[in-house]
């Protein structure tokens, strides 16, 4: 047999697949192929892979066969059981030390699971988030790596060799952390995602139903918007989208398109880790349900026909105001949803022992990812400012900015409401600021009820905290309290 040549292996070539092998083999890397569908081996090889340094391979053997030891074997399947199937077929040929790396979404339990498992094995693990979709696989995506920490000084160089640069050349990937925590980020990447994509929505519906602006008068608003805080590859695809006409009948393409939304999972993996750490993620859950909402759309047309909204829905105030309002309420919440997303990985890091530096991860999404943005760099000064940062908000410029935008913001959301215009990320995104700065909240009578009917007891504000009451309140009930428990 002849000596083995290549760096990396990757195995399915599909649209992420191809895009990461041209880019590795475009840094300098050569890199062998394996598709189940072998006929898609050929076919690359036939065509984008010509003439450049990628092996292609019809057999799980042959792949192993033509990696440099330690080998390192890159897995881009749909995620769930082919990434299981896949690990099973490549596991009898491999020797102790070689390295799998998953770089689907794949959930981060299922990471924690693996990275285990194959360690027992004597084999190294990694799953990492890669985003940026086809265009940022091949140019350069934002790379989130965690499992077997043993496992990343072999794949660093190649990683990062690969990862879209931020302007001063840092790349846009760095070590997350253990077992799941690379495809935690990534999911919590995807959750924010979703926040983003729902509030620029919410702008959109604002600007297009209550002012009538068309596609082309959106497109402006976009672009202007693209040179101030909101400086984003969302903000800026948005602008383009509304630039965009239907080939065959001329109309704006945006004006065509059926409003009901699909989802693959992420943002509602984000939402339900959210709910089990307890952590308030409003926004993205706004965000996960508007999506849901979408989804009925016979019920809604049904429903456009029988329901009412107020009896004034027209728009009576200064325009040009307005529409910075919207750009500062998208501003504003938008900043609450990355607050709650930072506030929902330092939990998942305490909860499972894993350090998850906040400045690191917010260095990985400025650049490559589908969330890039300006605003990401702020973040990071943030966390460079102060690495143990509870929320935020508490950051001297994000309190700074909010102070900025929250009259806009508010005249954004009692603009909505009254008119009957759904913002649930943006409203959501102003109960969370002011529930989140309110020294009182009403949850002394919660605590009253919950006492009333279940003896669950209660904390005084005139006694030290960790002494639990219980009242009889109606002279009926014994004294016997519940057990007190945080569920
Ligand atoms: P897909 O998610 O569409 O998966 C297709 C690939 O999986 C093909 O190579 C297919 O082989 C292979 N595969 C399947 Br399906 N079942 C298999 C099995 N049991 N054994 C072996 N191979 C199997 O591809 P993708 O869109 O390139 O995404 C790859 C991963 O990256 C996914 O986890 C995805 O969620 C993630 N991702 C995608 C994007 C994106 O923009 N598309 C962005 C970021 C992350 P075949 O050719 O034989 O059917």
């Amino acid at each position: 047999m002849s000596t083995p040549t290549a760096d990396i292996g990757l195995i399915g070539l599909a649209v992420m697949g191809e895009n990461l092998v041209l880019n590795m083999e475009d840094h300098g890397f050569t890199v062998a192929v394996y598709n189940r569908t072998t006929s898609r081996v050929d076919e690359f090889l036939a065509d984008r892979a010509k003439g450049k340094k990628i092996i292609g391979c019809h057999s799980i053997e042959k792949l192993v066969a033509s990696l440099k030891s330690p080998r390192k074997i890159m897995i881009m399947v749909k995620a769930g059981a082919a990434v299981d199937a896949v690990i099973d077929q490549l596991v009898p040929h491999l020797e102790k030390g070689d390295i799998l790396i998953d770089g689907g979404n794949t959930h981060y339990p299922d990471t924690t699971r693996r990275t285990r498992a194959l360690k027992e094995k004597g084999l190294q693990f990694i799953g990492t988030g890669v985003s940026g979709g086809e265009e940022g696989a091949l140019k350069g995506p934002s790379i989130m790596p965690g499992g077997d920490p043993e496992a990343w000084p072999p794949v660093k160089p190649i990683f990062q060799s690969i990862a879209a640069k931020v302007d001063d050349g840092t790349p846009c990937c760095d070590w997350v952390g253990p077992e799941g925590a690379g495809h935690y980020v990534k999911m919590v990447h995807n959750g924010i995602e979703y926040g983003d994509m729902q509030l620029i929505c919410e702008a959109y519906h604002l600007l297009h139903s209550l002012l009538g602006f068309n596609a082309e008068a959106l497109h402006e608003v976009f672009d202007r918007w693209n040179s101030g805080p909101l400086d984003s590859y969302l903000i800026e695809i948005t602008r383009d989208i509304f630039g965009y006409r239907d080939p065959e009948t001329g109309k704006p393409m945006v004006d065509l398109i059926l409003d009901t939304a699909g989802q693959k999972g992420t943002g509602k993996w984000t939402v339900v880790s959210s709910a089990d750490l307890g952590v308030p993620l409003t926004l993205i859950a706004e965000a996960v349900y508007a999506r849901c909402l979408s989804a009925l759309k016979d019920e809604r047309v049904r429903a456009s026909k029988i329901l009412k909204g107020p009896a004034d829905e027209s728009f009576s105030g200064n325009i040009q105001q307005f529409v910075d309002d919207v750009e500062m309420a998208l501003y504003a919440s938008k900043i609450m949803s990355y607050a709650q997303g930072f506030a929902l990985m330092n939990a998942m890091a305490k909860e499972s022992g894993w350090t998850i530096d906040n400045g690191k991860v917010a260095l990985m999404w400025r650049g490559g990812c589908i969330i890039r943005s300006a605003f990401l760099g702020k973040i990071k000064e943030a966390f460079d400012r102060t690495p143990d940062l509870d929320n935020l908000m508490l950051d001297p410029y994000f309190h700074h900015e909010i102070e900025r935008a929250q009259n806009g913001w508010r005249r954004v959301v009692s603009v909505a409401v009254s008119r009957g215009i759904p913002v649930p990320a943006m409203s959501s995104a102003l109960a969370y600021y002011d529930g989140y700065r309110s020294d009182r909240l009403p949850t002394n009578l919660l605590q009253a009820q919950r006492d009333y009917f279940g003896a669950h007891t209660y904390e005084r504000i005139d006694r030290s905290r960790g002494e639990f009451f219980h009242t009889n309140w109606t002279g009926r009930g014994g004294t016997t309290a519940s057990t007190t428990y945080n569920a």
